[in-house]
């Protein structure tokens, strides 16, 4: 059973669906200038919604979301650090348009788009990005506070750390991704202190992509294996956020990796003093290890391919089926997932991003049958409602995509919306929006508050 006011929601990130990359004062983000992969589209038009966003928001509130989830683009806010009102109009627009249609904006300050002015004077690895992006904060705060109650921070630092060259085109040592990734944890703290100490009552957290880790067979090595990899992509981040701290597994493979940041004093006492309030994740799928001492580095993508020598390595799980772009699925390790999260930290969750990359077919009569994608959410709403059952407090459930968009790396034909946009990588078409048969599933489900799945 869902509570009545349960947050039947759907995700998006700016990058992916806004297009209008240099439009009204924007300047462009790191998602702009870098090279990607040869036969995908670039972010520059995306799904358009940035010129479609009341069209957008009108079938959001036929398809009677009660939550969307998006992100602010920093750069079309604050380009090279100046209030760009253009910019600001745009989301006091999307923000007034949900809330006359009772959809409650959560908002993610900050999805993969760092501004390419920062990105030019050393990004992340720059200390000075740690205030630049208090007063961008600051400022959405100011602006926006009293719209929006449910705030997240930064969007899969892990995986924005972990595969970054596949996400940003990130292309650097270990050393210095993890002194990114540590002014990054810095900043998120600073942040929610930031937000905690203004007037707002709202709560703010943290969105990483979560997920359980399990063994490829019942050996102690391969548990051990599950553990390190778990510390490491999971733990480090939330142990992070909601203790202030740095996991003492995680940290050993940093020591390993020669990647132990320099942590200032004056860090530990940011981030000791300024904890989050809830936990916003995503969950893709779970991940399956097993013990690796010698070989090398590898990066994977968010969900697959990770592996560190001396400490695990992460194979296919030969018992779960696959999407088609390679992704496996395992409902019941939502509820795996959610269980550990909540008995380490005992915070109420919010899923922010789950769904099926598929390709999708437009037929001749406008009619889309994404009976794959209807199965997929079906199946995990069903392990939701279980975990919620067992005790987890769970905030909402916002899947991705409320639109179809552009992948982080596999351009437009991985679709992940409810909603079709008519484009392909490389011809943009009329950019018309059509309804999936997810789309009619889904607000039925929201209708029935999950009783009819
Ligand atoms: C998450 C990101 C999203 C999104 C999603 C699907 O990692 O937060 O931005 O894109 O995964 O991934 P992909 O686009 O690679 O299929």
């Amino acid at each position: 059973m869902f509570e009545k006011d349960f947050l039947w929601g759907a995700s998006t990130s700016a990058y992916q669906v806004e297009g209008a990359w240099n439009v009204d004062g924007k300047e462009p983000s790191v998602q702009d200038i870098r090279q990607v992969p040869e036969n995908t589209s670039d972010f520059k038009v995306a799904a358009d919604h940035y010129h479609h966003v009341k069209e957008d928001v009108a079938l959001f509130s036929e398809l009677g979301l009660k939550a969307y989830r998006f992100s602010i683009s920093w750069s079309r806010v604050m380009p090279n650090g100046v209030i760009n009102p253009k910019g600001v109009d745009f989301y006091h627009t999307l923000i007034d348009e949900l809330l006359k249609n009772n959809i409650e904006p959560i908002v993610t300050v900050f999805h993969f788009d760092l501004p390419a002015s920062l990105y030019k004077q050393g990004g992340w690895g720059n200390r000075q990005t740690i205030q630049a992006f208090a007063d961008y904060c600051t400022f959405l705060f100011d602006t926006f506070g009293d719209k929006v109650h449910y705030w997240q921070t930064i969007n899969e630092q892990n995986m924005l750390t972990l595969a970054g060259k596949l996400i940003s085109g990130n292309k650097k040592t270990w050393k210095d991704i993890f002194q990114e990734n540590h002014h990054m944890l810095v900043a998120q703290s600073k942040v929610m202190g930031i937000y905690h100490n203004s007037d707002h009552s709202g709560k703010i957290g943290p969105a990483p992509n979560i997920c359980a880790v399990y063994p490829s067979s019942p050996s102690a090595e391969n548990q051990l294996a599950a553990d390190y990899m778990s510390a490491f992509r999971n733990w480090l981040y939330l142990d992070a956020a909601v203790f202030g701290r740095y996991n003492a597994q995680a940290l050993e493979i940093l020591r390993a990796l020669d990647a132990v940041p320099e942590i200032t004093l004056e860090d530990e006492r940011i981030m000791k003093q300024n904890t989050c309030d809830y936990i916003a994740f995503n969950y893709y799928n779970t991940a399956c290890v097993t013990s690796f001492d010698l070989g090398e580095i590898k990066e994977g993508d968010q969900q697959k391919g990770l592996a560190i020598p001396g400490f695990f390595k992460s194979i296919e799980n030969p018992n779960l089926p696959q999407t088609e772009f390679g992704w496996s699925i395992d409902p019941t390790g939502l509820r795996v997932t959610a269980h550990q999260i909540y008995s380490r930290y005992g915070l109420p969750l919010l899923i922010t991003e789950n769904g099926l990359g598929g390709r999708d077919k437009l037929e001749e009569d406008g009619t889309i049958h994404d009976n794959y994608r209807i199965d997929y959410l079906r199946q995990h709403i069903i392990e939701l409602e279980k975990t919620i059952e067992d005790g987890v407090p769970f905030i909402g459930y916002c899947p991705w995509s409320a639109i179809d968009l552009i992948s982080t790396h596999e351009g437009i034909r991985k679709r992940y919306g409810f909603i079709y946009v008519n484009r392909s990588d490389f011809d943009l078409k009329d950019l018309k929006r059509y309804r999936k048969d997810s789309f009619y599933w889904y607000q039925h489900l929201i209708e029935t508050n999950g009783r009819e799945k």
